[in-house]
């Protein structure tokens, strides 16, 4: 028995690693967090943070109107940014459904969109080849039998509180199979499904671990929906990927000591939903560069846009948007196919290596421009050519080059023989971040 367990458990390794190549190739996605709490303009998490009742955030649910709504547009600015997939909030925590959900009344039909707001958007973006996936919240904060507990909180007023001891979370439970169920058997082959988030109990907590979520019966019958789904990790058991949000790691991420598929998840500006008043929006140039960093640590950007109560992705998203797909047009073949380079290769100060296996091309992205010479130490001999990526143009190559110290006419001979020097142009060329494969 316990052989058959390793052998099943080996398997659904190869299988993993299998539904994960696209995946690692693509690197470069559009996450997308659109519900009610587009109308507040102040934060998914408003409902909580405010401390607001069911009655109370009922205006949005009779507001919602996106009388702009485009998804053919949203569709053509991810294109646009190079962006190969996109994931988007069927539900968040506050329950609101985008699609005609026939489990609750609590949906984009009822509400003054009056339409199946999912359905459009996923054809959409098929249309362009960019892959879908959706992102299903395990928190609810409308459903009538949804528990909260400290690690899974809504900030609530007494009369939820009150109420929340009749609940039953066995019945919470089926709704999200159920709901599960609708969205993986009616609308296409969905490429990612993004859990969010269970914790479990600990010493003195309250939590949700995987047997509340029945995580396990609940992946079987995912993996029988659709086969080949990208699931996230955060079920409390295995997924395909490991999901850290607003969190750059220092590395490639290990569990149990292997590095896994990971994906940075990350916002413009803070916020997921759309934040009207935010102003810590990160730059197209930053924005490049944390693109980078991931793929050069071997994993994937998921990058997040809050489009307004209205339908629109706001300016700021689409100047950062178009900013990122003018430098993907001429660079997109240091992140596509790319990961992190041999161990081998040490990186100079601000740069970032990233490596294609199939091209045995090294990309070196220089996010901080020095004056004229790159020494690459351990690289002599080991380079055929050099030429910057977005106008190919030749960087010539000093192969052994001695190194001058700061005593004219003495020479650093110790590293000289190993080192390959590049000669730069003195001005940093006119691109977000330079490249040079
Ligand atoms: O959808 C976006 C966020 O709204 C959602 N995930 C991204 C993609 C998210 N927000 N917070 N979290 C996931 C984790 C929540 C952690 C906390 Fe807590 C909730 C910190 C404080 C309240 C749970 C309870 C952990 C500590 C106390």
């Amino acid at each position: 028995a316990l052989q058959l367990n390793r052998k099943a458990q080996e398997q659904e390794r190869l299988d993993s690693a299998q539904r994960a190549k696209w995946f690692t190739h693509d690197r470069f996605g559009m996450y997308i967090h659109w519900g009610l709490y587009a109308l507040g303009a102040r934060h998914e998490w408003m409902r909580s943070r405010e401390f607001l009742s069911n009655e109370q955030y009922d205006k949005y649910f009779k507001h919602f109107d996106p009388d702009l709504y485009d998804p053919e547009l949203w569709a053509d600015l991810a294109a646009e940014a190079g962006m190969k997939y996109m994931v988007v909030t069927a539900k968040h925590h506050e329950g609101f459904c985008l699609w005609d959900t026939k489990l609750t009344a609590y949906n984009a039909m009822n509400s003054p969109a009056k339409r199946d707001l999912l359905r459009p958007m996923l054809s959409a973006f098929r249309d362009r080849d960019i892959r879908t996936g959706l992102y299903y919240s395990l928190l609810d904060w409308h459903h009538p039998h949804y528990t909260v507990d400290v690690k899974h909180p809504l900030r609530y007023n007494e009369a939820f509180l009150a109420q929340s001891k009749e609940r039953d979370f066995a019945q919470y439970v089926e709704f999200l199979f159920g709901q599960t169920k609708e969205l993986l058997s009616e609308y296409g082959k969905v490429d990612v499904l993004f859990y969010d988030f269970s914790i479990a109990a600990e010493a003195g907590f309250e939590g949700k671990g995987k047997e509340a979520w029945q995580s396990e019966r609940l992946v079987r019958m995912i993996r029988e929906l659709q086969p080949n789904i990208m699931l996230n990790d955060r079920l409390q058991i295995a997924g395909d990927i490991t999901t850290p949000e607003q969190y750059q790691p220092r590395e490639w991420i290990k569990v149990n000591g292997e590095r896994v598929v990971w994906e940075a998840c990350h916002t413009f500006s803070g916020s997921w939903g759309y934040y009207r008043d935010e102003e810590s929006w990160k730059s197209i140039d930053m924005l490049v560069q944390m693109m980078i960093d991931t793929v050069s640590k071997g994993g994937n950007l998921l990058l997040n846009v809050g489009p307004t109560g209205r339908g629109e992705f706001d300016e700021r998203a689409v100047d950062r948007l178009k900013g990122i797909g003018v430098w993907m047009r001429r660079h997109n073949r240091s992140i596509y196919g790319c990961t992190a380079a041999p161990e081998e290769y040490a990186c100079p100060q601000d740069c970032r290596f990233t490596y294609n296996p199939s091209t045995n091309r090294l990309y070196l992205h220089v996010f901080s421009w020095p004056f004229k010479h790159l020494h690459l130490y351990g690289f002599s001999g080991k380079i055929a050519y050099a030429q910057l990526l977005h106008d190919a143009s030749e960087i010539r190559m000093v192969q052994g080059e001695q190194e001058m110290t700061m005593e004219a006419g003495a020479f650093n001979e110790g590293r000289a023989a190993d080192t390959l020097t590049l000669e730069l142009p003195v001005k940093k060329p006119n691109v977000t971040v330079p490249v040079i494969e």
